[in-house]
């Protein structure tokens, strides 16, 4: 290759893998603001109003005809916080017991639980889960509350998936809790929890097979939070090592716990 054409190759992968870190960014960032206007509907309609204004059969309707505007999620669930003084009066009200999410069996005795009570027919398999009995939820919800803002989990399998994803999770404070609140106000203004799943794996994939030029390049997302093991989020396992041209751009998913990036290369030698 002369070194000319060699510029030229690497300006290319350059663009097109910065094209497609603002585009996924983009996307993820309207996803994101639509389930923080979700969490304060919640807050508003079904704790301001007494009585509520939600249940699962709106919920369910209202999820369902807004999904365009959350492109990169698989579906919105609502998960009551609940403590264990209010359990017994709680199940006997719905009518089910709360159940664990691997095992499905009754949820053993906690301090406090997060019981899904609504959810979009898509996400229908969480209904009844108590989303604290699975570590990459529990997380997120622990930290969803204190912080206030969109959290997101280590790269797993979700539920009813064969693909990685990482949940987004919204905490829904009770509609007096001051913009100002310290941490222990959040958390004791907290009374449930909204989100649900990026499958990063099919929703990358759809939004990369859109634009042009996408035969040539291979695209990885990583989450690089912990620098020395980054986990790949999307693409296939790669060889970065070996590639004379890789390209790697900053993705900004708005939690300032994780870091997130994408790097491209070309699909054979340019
Ligand atoms: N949403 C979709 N798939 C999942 C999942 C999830 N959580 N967990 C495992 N697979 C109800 O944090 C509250 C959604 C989490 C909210």
């Amino acid at each position: 290759l002369r070194g000319e054409s060699l510029d030229r190759a690497e300006e290319r992968l350059i663009s097109m893998c910065e094209e497609r870190a603002r585009m996924l960014q983009e996307q993820f960032g309207v996803t994101v603001n639509h389930v923080h206007a979700l969490a304060i509907l919640i807050s508003t309609f079904h704790y301001e109003k007494q009585p509520s204004a939600i249940d699962q059969e709106t919920f369910a309707k209202y999820t369902g005809r807004t999904s365009f505007e959350r492109p990169l999620l698989n579906g919105v669930a609502y998960a009551q916080r609940l403590f264990h003084h209010e359990r017994e009066m709680f199940e006997s009200q719905q009518g089910w017991t709360m159940i664990t999410m691997k095992e499905r069996m009754p949820a053993p005795r906690q301090d406090e639980y997060a019981p899904v009570v609504f959810s979009q027919d898509t996400l229908k398999y969480l209904a009844k889960i108590d989303m604290m009995s699975g570590e990459p939820d529990r997380e997120n919800i622990l930290r969803a509350r204190t912080t206030g803002k969109a959290v997101l989990t280590n790269p797993f399998r979700l539920l009813g998936s064969t693909h990685l994803g990482v949940v987004l999770t919204f905490a829904v404070y009770r509609p007096d809790l001051p913009d100002d609140a310290s941490v222990e106000q959040r958390v004791e203004a907290t009374i449930g929890y909204l989100g649900g799943g990026l499958d990063v794996e099919s929703l990358v994939e759809n939004l990369l097979s859109k634009l042009a030029g996408n035969q040539d390049i291979v695209v990885n997302v990583y989450d690089v939070t912990n620098a020395s093991e980054a986990m790949v989020l999307y693409g296939p396992p790669s060889l970065d090592d070996h590639v004379p041209l890789l390209h790697v751009s900053m993705l900004d998913f708005g939690d300032p716990f994780r870091k997130h990036e994408m790097r491209c290369r070309y699909r054979e030698k340019p």
